[in-house]
C-alpha cells in the first residue's frame, strides 16, 4: 500500500478503536462483529457529516432550487459499502480492520438490508438519490421510516412463508434522529368555514418526526438528505386512565400512532381501499410538504414564487395527495386565492407513472376519503371543476372513487413514463384524453441504475479489469465503457473478461453454500430470473421451459447438452395466490430435477430464499443469461434487466419496457429476442381459444402441461396444479402458451451460441461496453433538464 493510504488506514483504525470504546462501550478484546461494524460505520459517518454540512451551506448560500423526491419506498440495501466506496476508502478500511484482527468482508455483510420497498419502484428511488448526490443536484428524498420493511421469505415444503422483517432491532448506524423536526398530522374530523376562511378540525392526530440519513455522492463531493418520517403519539401515555386502573387503554394513543409507520405494505399492485394505507400516504406526504414550505419561507419570501425554488417529484401516485395538501396549506393557512394556489401547486409538481396494469392504478373510495381527509375531498372536487372549466373532459371522481392517476396528472406540470415504449403506451392508453388536452405534458425519462452500486462495488473483478483498461473516471461517466469496444478483439482482454465472470460465479456458489445450498458448477450457464413473482413477468413460462429441457435431456441423454443452472429469486405478495403457486411449482420441479441422476449436473434448479438487494449484488455479477420475458406491453421498464446486461449477462427477452432500448444499445446481434409485440399481444387476446390452439400446436408444451396437471411434480398432492394448468387453457391472459414455442426455440439457440465460448464472451463484453447509457446519472440529468429545471452543479 502507498504511504498516504497506510496513513489513512492508521487513522481509520484509531477512529474505530475510539468509537468501539466511547460509542459502543466495548474493549477490543470483547468486541463482537456487530461492535466492529458499528465502530467502522460511525467512523465513516464522521467523514460524511462535513461534506453534508458543506452541501447544505452551499445550497442555502446560492439560494438554489431544490428537488424533493417523494416516495413511499426506498429499497436501499446496505449503506456501509456506499460509504466506503464513495469515500474511496475500501483499501484503507480493509487494512485497518485487518490490523484489528477482523475481516472486512464479514463486517460489510453484517449490516442488515434496509428493505423499505417492494421492488423496482423502491430501488429506483434509491438509485436516484445516489445519482442526485453524485451529480450535485440539491435534493431531499422524503419517505416513511417503516419499523418493519419488506417481509422475510422462507420456504416450507416449497411454499412461501412470510416473517416480519426487523431491521431496526439493532441500532441503525446511518440516521440522525431529529426530535425538533416534527409536525402534527391530522385525520378525520370536520371542516368549518365562514365568509372567506376555511379550517379543517381533525378528530385525531399523530406526530411525524424526522430521521435524517446523509446520502454521500461519488468521491464525497456532495451529500443530500434522505428524510424519513416516523409516527409518534402526541401524548405518549394517558396517565389519568392509568391511574384509574385502565392499563391497556392508557397506552392506546401510542398504539394508534405507531401503527401508521409500523410496516411497509408488501403488495406491488394496489390493495383496494385500505384505510391504514391511505393514512400512511397522507402522513408522510403532509409532513414532507409542510417541511418544504417551512424551508422555503425561511429562505425566500413570497409563496407565489414557490415553483421557482421547489420541484416535487411524485414517485407514482402514492404521494399524489401532495397536490391537494399543498393547495390546502396555500389557501387555508396562507390565505392565497384558490386559482392561484392551484397554479402554484402545479408549477411545483411532477408525476412519474410506473404501471399501466389497471389493478395497480390507485383509486380511493369517496366515503373513505371524505371520512379520513374531509378537507382534501373538497379540494379534489374543486380541482375537478377547475379542470372541467378549462375544457377538460376527464373526471377525477368516478364510480364512487377518486382516481389518483388523473388527480396526479392534472396537478402536475410534467408526467413521465419510465421507458420509451411505456411512455408511448401512457400517451395512447390510460392518459390518452388528458394527453390530447395537454399534448406536451407527458415526457419520457427512461430508467437507469447507479453504476457505483451495480458495477463498481458489487463486481470487483470486472471493476479492476475496466479500470486497468480505460482508467478510473468511468464510475461517474459511464458512457466511457464504450472505450472497451475495440479491446474486445484482443484475446488477452477477452480472457480476463471471462476470468472475471468465472470468479463471480465461484463467489456466488460459495455464497450459496454458506446459505446452506449445494455448490454450483462454474462451467454451467447461469440462467437468472430475479424479480417479484408476477403472472405478467412469466416465471411460469420459464419453469415450463425448464421442464421441457429436462424432458429433452432425458430423451437424448447422450447428446452434448450445455450444462445450465436455472436460478430464480423473488417474493410473491402474501395475498397473491397464483404467484405463490408458481413459487411452489418451481420448488417442486427443482426437487425432482435436482434429484435425477440422469442430469449429472447438466440441469440444476436453484431458488434461494429471501431475494433482496444484497442477494442481487452477489448474483448479478455471476449471471450469464438474463431472463426478461414479460408479456409485451406489461413491464413498464424493468431495471434488473439493466443491472444484468451491464455486468455482462446476455438478455433473452421480449420487446417490452426498457428491453427495447437495451437491445438498441447493445446491438440486436447481442440480444436473444423472441415473442409477440405489444400490438400483437392485444390482437391475440381477441382470438377465441388462442391458448388451446397454441397448446395443440406445441407437443413439447402439451407434454409439460400433462406432467404438471397429472401431479408428476407433486406426487403427494396430485391435484395441486390442476387449477394452474386449466388457467393456461382457459384464461391465459399473459400469453404464456402463445409465446412458449418461440421462447423454447430461442433457448435452444442460447444453448448453441453458448457452446462457442469465445463468441459468447465477445457478446457479453459488448453488452458491458454499450450499457453506459443506462446509468441513473443520465436519467437524473434528463429529469433535471426536462422537468425540474435545475442545473446539476458540484
Ligand atoms: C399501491 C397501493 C397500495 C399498496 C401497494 C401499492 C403499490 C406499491 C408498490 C403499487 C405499486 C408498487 C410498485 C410498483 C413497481 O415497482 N413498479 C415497477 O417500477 C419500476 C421502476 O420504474 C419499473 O422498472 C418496473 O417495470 C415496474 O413494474
Amino acid at each position: 500500500m502507498p504511504e498516504t493510504d497506510s496513513a489513512t488506514a492508521d487513522q481509520i483504525r484509531s477512529n474505530i478503536e475510539h468509537h468501539l470504546r466511547t460509542s459502543l462501550g466495548k474493549d477490543a478484546s470483547h468486541a463482537a462483529l456487530y461492535d466492529w461494524r458499528m465502530a467502522l460505520s460511525l467512523s465513516l459517518r464522521d467523514l460524511i457529516v462535513e461534506p453534508w454540512f458543506e452541501t447544505t451551506r452551499r445550497v442555502y448560500g446560492e439560494k438554489r432550487k431544490r428537488v424533493y423526491y417523494l416516495s413511499m419506498e426506498y429499497l436501499i440495501g446496505r449503506l456501509i459499502e456506499d460509504a466506503v466506496v464513495n469515500l474511496g476508502l475500501e483499501d484503507a478500511c480493509r487494512s485497518a480492520l485487518d490490523q484489528l484482527g477482523t475481516d472486512f468482508d464479514e463486517v460489510m455483510a453484517d449490516e442488515p438490508d434496509a428493505a423499505l420497498g417492494n421492488g423496482g419502484l423502491g430501488r429506483l428511488a434509491a438509485c436516484f438519490i445516489d445519482s442526485m448526490s453524485a451529480l450535485g443536484v440539491a435534493a431531499f428524498g422524503y419517505g416513511v421510516r417503516y419499523e418493519h420493511g419488506l417481509f422475510h421469505q422462507r420456504f416450507e415444503d416449497g411454499r412461501q412463508v412470510e416473517e416480519a422483517e426487523d431491521w431496526l432491532q439493532q441500532r441503525h448506524a446511518w440516521e440522525f434522529e431529529r426530535p425538533e423536526v416534527s409536525y402534527e398530522i391530522g385525520f378525520g374530523g370536520s371542516v368549518k368555514s365562514g365568509g372567506n376562511w376555511t379550517v379543517w378540525e381533525p378528530e385525531e392526530s399523530v406526530i411525524a418526526q424526522a430521521y435524517d440519513t446523509p446520502i454521500i455522492g461519488w468521491q464525497a463531493k456532495w451529500a443530500n438528505t434522505l428524510r424519513l418520517w416516523a409516527a409518534k403519539p402526541i401524548k405518549a401515555f394517558d396517565l389519568n386512565r392509568f391511574n384509574r386502573g385502565e392499563f391497556t387503554a392508557a397506552a392506546e394513543p401510542e398504539t394508534l400512532a405507531r401503527t401508521i409507520s409500523r410496516v411497509l405494505y408488501p403488495d406491488d399492485t394496489t390493495e383496494q381501499g385500505k384505510e391504514l394505507r391511505l393514512k400512511q400516504e397522507y402522513f408522510f406526504t403532509a409532513a414532507s410538504v409542510r417541511d418544504l414550505v417551512r424551508r422555503f419561507l425561511t429562505e425566500h419570501g413570497d409563496l407565489k414564487d414557490l415553483g421557482q425554488k421547489v420541484a416535487i417529484q411524485l414517485n407514482d401516485t402514492h404521494p399524489a395527495i401532495a397536490g391537494p395538501e399543498l393547495v390546502r396549506l396555500l389557501v387555508d393557512e396562507h390565505g392565497m386565492d384558490q386559482i392561484q394556489a392551484l397554479e402554484v401547486a402545479r408549477d411545483c409538481l411532477a408525476y412519474t407513472n410506473h404501471t399501466l396494469l389497471p389493478e395497480a392504478l390507485e383509486r380511493w373510495p369517496i366515503d373513505l376519503m371524505r371520512r379520513v381527509l374531509p378537507r382534501h375531498m373538497q379540494i379534489i372536487e374543486m380541482i375537478e371543476s377547475w379542470h372541467l372549466q378549462n375544457g377538460g373532459t376527464v373526471r377525477i371522481i368516478e364510480n364512487g372513487s377518486v382516481k389518483m392517476g388523473d388527480l396526479a396528472f392534472i396537478m402536475a406540470s410534467h408526467v413521465n413514463g419510465v421507458s420509451a415504449l411505456h411512455t408511448d403506451l401512457v400517451r395512447s392508453t390510460v392518459f390518452s384524453e388528458l394527453n390530447h388536452q395537454y399534448p406536451n405534458r407527458i415526457v419520457n425519462e427512461t430508467n437507469g441504475i447507479t453504476p457505483r452500486r451495480w458495477l463498481y462495488s458489487c463486481n470487483a473483478p470486472l471493476r479492476q479489469l475496466i479500470t486497468e483498461s480505460i482508467g478510473d473516471s468511468w464510475p461517474n461517466d459511464l458512457e466511457q465503457l464504450q472505450k472497451l469496444m475495440p479491446l474486445i478483439d484482443d484475446a488477452g482482454f477477452r480472457e480476463k473478461f471471462a476470468a472475471a465472470k468465472r470468479t463471480n460465479k465461484e463467489r456466488f456458489s460459495n455464497w450459496l453454500v454458506k446459505q446452506g445450498g449445494q455448490p454450483l458448477n462454474p462451467d454451467a450457464l447461469f440462467d437468472v430470473q430475479i424479480k417479484r413473482i408476477h403472472e405478467y413477468k412469466r416465471q411460469l413460462m420459464n419453469i415450463l421451459e425448464t421442464i421441457a429441457l429436462w424432458n429433452a435431456i432425458r430423451d437424448n441423454p447422450g447428446a452434448d447438452w450445455r450444462p445450465r443452472v436455472k436460478i430464480f429469486g423473488g417474493k410473491a405478495a402474501p395475498g397473491y395466490v397464483v404467484a405463490k403457486q408458481i413459487i411452489q411449482l418451481i420448488n417442486d420441479v427443482g426437487r425432482v430435477i435436482n434429484a435425477d441422476p440422469v442430469m449429472r449436473g447438466r440441469l440444476v434448479v436453484v431458488f434461494p430464499e429471501n431475494y433482496n438487494v444484497s442477494m442481487a449484488e452477489a448474483l448479478i455479477p455471476a449471471a450469464d443469461l438474463s431472463e426478461q420475458i414479460s408479456t409485451a406491453g406489461m413491464e413498464a421498464s424493468g431495471t434488473g434487466n439493466m443491472k444484468l446486461a451491464l455486468n455482462g449477462a446476455l438478455t433473452i427477452g421480449t420487446l417490452d419496457g426498457a428491453n427495447v432500448e437495451i437491445r438498441e444499445h447493445v446491438g440486436e446481434e447481442n440480444f436473444f429476442l423472441f415473442g409477440l409485440t405489444a400490438q400483437e399481444v392485444m390482437a391475440r387476446r381477441q382470438v377465441p381459444d388462442f391458448a388451446r390452439q397454441a397448446i395443440d400446436h406445441s407437443p413439447v408444451l402439451k407434454r409439460v402441461l400433462v406432467q404438471i396437471g397429472s401431479g408428476f411434480f407433486s406426487p403427494n398432492d396430485r391435484d395441486r396444479y390442476g387449477h394452474l394448468v386449466s388457467l393456461l387453457y382457459e384464461h391465459d391472459y399473459f400469453l404464456v402458451t402463445a409465446d412458449f414455442e418461440a421462447y423454447y426455440a430461442k433457448q435452444r439457440e442460447v444453448d448453441q451460441v453458448s457452446q462457442d465460448t469465445d463468441r459468447w464472451v465477445r457478446m457479453s463484453a459488448a453488452n458491458t461496453a454499450r450499457m453506459g447509457w443506462f446509468s441513473s446519472d443520465r436519467t437524473i440529468r434528463g429529469y433535471a433538464k426536462d422537468i425540474w429545471k435545475v442545473e446539476p452543479q458540484l
